[in-house]
């Protein structure tokens, strides 16, 4: 259950690209919306879910680091680009490191979709009427999806910039992108995914000439909600700073290769 909303994951579809779906069926916490059960007893079984997701997100952030894995969450608002940054990035990086993603939605496999015609591997996650991807999820996307060793993992969540800020993948860095036509007060109003996120990605710089966005503004509010986060302008349509982007990749994975020794 999301802790934020209350809503349940109704159903987990996940397709492999393979030509066949496993359908996976999580019971939703009924009875949150319902007369009869106590805040105490509500509060309980969110501490529960959440312990039990912190669980499976230690198990596999123990599997990415034995197989020298970088692992990113990619977080957002439905739109800001995730996909489209992926594809590029997916194709600009094939001969520096092996790439693969898996792609978390409501509904459809467009995304995965789009991310294998470039070549890399990808599994999409279907969530159902769920607003956000749990390490549950991804732990059982794992099982279709054969990593090369040193591989960098990009999971893109599910649209939304509520819901997965709370819910640990177990990824080395949430990633939150954030486009110029949404407005530079995403960040304060939206602070828990902003203070969770170690980078963040201004996407659709090509039309700042169009668009009302104050860059030095929206950074400002981004610091106020957490002063530690680095901070990328780039286009995912152009190409325009995605270098920094990369080196950004470059530099956590050579952080996560020294901490594993
Ligand atoms: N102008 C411009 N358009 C972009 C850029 N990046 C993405 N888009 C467009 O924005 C729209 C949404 O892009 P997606 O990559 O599908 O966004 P998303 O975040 O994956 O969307 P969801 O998966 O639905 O949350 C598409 O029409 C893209 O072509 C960019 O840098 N500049
Ligand atoms: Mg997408």
């Amino acid at each position: 259950m999301c802790t934020t909303c209350g809503c349940g994951q109704a159903e987990v579809v996940i397709d492999h690209g393979h030509g066949h779906d496993h359908g996976h069926h999580h019971g939703p916490l009924g009875g949150t919306h319902e007369a009869g059960v106590s805040a105490t007893r509500i509060i309980e079984i969110e501490e529960n879910i959440l312990a039990r997701n912190d669980a499976v997100a230690a198990h596999n952030r123990a599997h990415f680091t034995a197989t020298g894995t970088l692992a990113l969450n990619l977080v957002s608002s439905p739109g800001s680009g995730k996909t489209t940054l992926l594809a590029r990035t997916a194709t600009d990086l094939s001969d520096r490191m092996p790439v693969a993603v898996i792609e978390g939605d409501q509904q459809t496999s467009l995304d995965a979709e789009r991310i294998r015609a470039t070549g890399a591997r990808a599994v999409q996650i279907n969530t159902g009427k769920g607003c956000h991807l749990d390490a549950d999820m991804v732990h059982r996307a794992l099982h279709g999806l054969v990593l090369a060793p040193g591989a960098t993992l990009f999971i893109e969540n599910v649209g939304n910039l509520v819901c997965p800020a709370g819910f640990d993948l177990g990824e080395a860095a949430k990633v939150v992108i954030l486009s110029v036509t949404e407005g530079e007060d995403k960040p304060i109003k939206y602070p828990d995914m902003f203070a969770a996120a170690r980078l963040m990605l201004i996407n659709k710089a090509d039309l700042l000439p169009y668009v009302p966005f104050d860059v030095a503004q929206c950074i400002a509010y981004a610091r106020q909600v957490n002063p530690q986060i680095g901070v990328l302008t780039v286009s995912a349509l152009t190409g325009e700073g995605l270098e920094g982007w990369y080196r950004w990749i470059e530099a956590l994975r050579a952080e996560r290769a020294a901490l594993a020794g």
